[in-house]
């Protein structure tokens, strides 16, 4: 609805269109005690381009702007002993319940821990399908349980191994789910495209120079032949997947080309692709 019919409209209406295009946009809330390094890394590229363009809504909450202290107090020992500090419920139950007060009420509060289900890209396109998402940073050695038990609706963690702080892993999450929303990387094939989208890991990508110290890019890819291009890159996505992440073929989307491939790969019968990118052999028709 173009502005001047919005503005003449009854207000009713107005407010309705306004909170229609609020809804259309993703809000996602993070909540941490360094806002000021949240906010730097969501600047540039296209998380930052998005947020410009109105596309993507991120605001950054600082913990301790939700204490009621005059030391704005976020963290305190911990009960039963022990090294380190623990964060304390009350300022994040208020971050939260401010943010739903204001923002509305989120679809999800997801709280980044080492104790939280692997991050996976299948999480990202579901949680791009959200409206509005918090994410909580903890640190020290970590958040009190009744935040996980009684505030949190999702645990998530980026990888065994431990952090200084949930900022990274928050950032991470707000990254790869930012750029799966419509409109914020400008090419939506090459999210399309992207590894993991159909459970396989990416194939090789080469660019200028042809030759390189000796290095020649694969003949298929200055061949101009697409077909073969395409089957090129499919095996060669297979090929690595069953090299370096076997585990992930069982859910991967493969179609009987690929199974025969993968088989002569299991049999080994198939050229590596170092052989063909240096060597004249004809590239193989279709997978086949
Ligand atoms: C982490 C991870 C992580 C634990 C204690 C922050 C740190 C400190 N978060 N995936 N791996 N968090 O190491 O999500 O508070």
């Amino acid at each position: 609805m173009a502005n001047g019919a919005a503005e003449a409209a009854p207000r009713g209406i107005r407010d309705e269109a306004r909170l229609e295009a609020d809804q259309a946009v993703m809000k996602i809330d993070i909540v941490t005690i360094f806002p000021e390094m949240v906010g730097a890394a969501l600047a540039p590229g296209v998380i930052g381009r998005a947020r410009q363009a109105g596309v993507l809504d991120i605001a950054v909450h600082d913990l301790r702007d939700f204490t009621t202290d005059r030391h704005r107090v976020v963290d305190d020992m911990p009960y039963g002993g022990g090294p380190g500090m623990v964060l304390k419920p009350e300022p994040l139950f208020a971050a939260v319940e401010t943010i739903a007060a204001q923002r509305g009420r989120p679809d999800a509060v997801l709280l980044m821990s080492p104790a939280g289900r692997p991050l996976t890209q299948a999480d990202a396109r579901h949680f791009a399908q959200l409206r509005h998402f918090v994410v909580l940073c903890g640190r020290y050695e970590g958040i009190d349980e009744r935040v996980r038990a009684h505030l949190a609706t999702e645990e998530i963690s980026i990888g065994d191994y431990v952090v200084s702080g949930g900022e990274l892993p928050a950032l991470v999450v707000v990254d790869a789910v930012g750029r799966l929303v419509p409109g914020v990387v400008g090419d939506e094939q090459s999210v399309e495209a992207d590894s993991f989208t159909q459970g396989l890991l990416d194939f090789p990508h080469y660019t200028r120079p042809a030759e390189y110290r000796g290095h020649r890019v694969p003949e298929v890819l200055t061949s101009g032949h697409h077909e073969e291009i395409r089957a090129w890159r499919r095996r060669e996505a297979l090929r690595r997947t069953a090299e370096r992440r076997p585990e992930l073929l069982a859910s991967a989307e493969l179609d009987a080309g690929d199974r025969r491939f993968l088989n002569e790969l299991k049999i080994g019968v198939s050229a590596s692709a170092e052989a063909t990118a240096d060597t004249s052999a004809p590239p193989k028709k279709g997978s086949e």
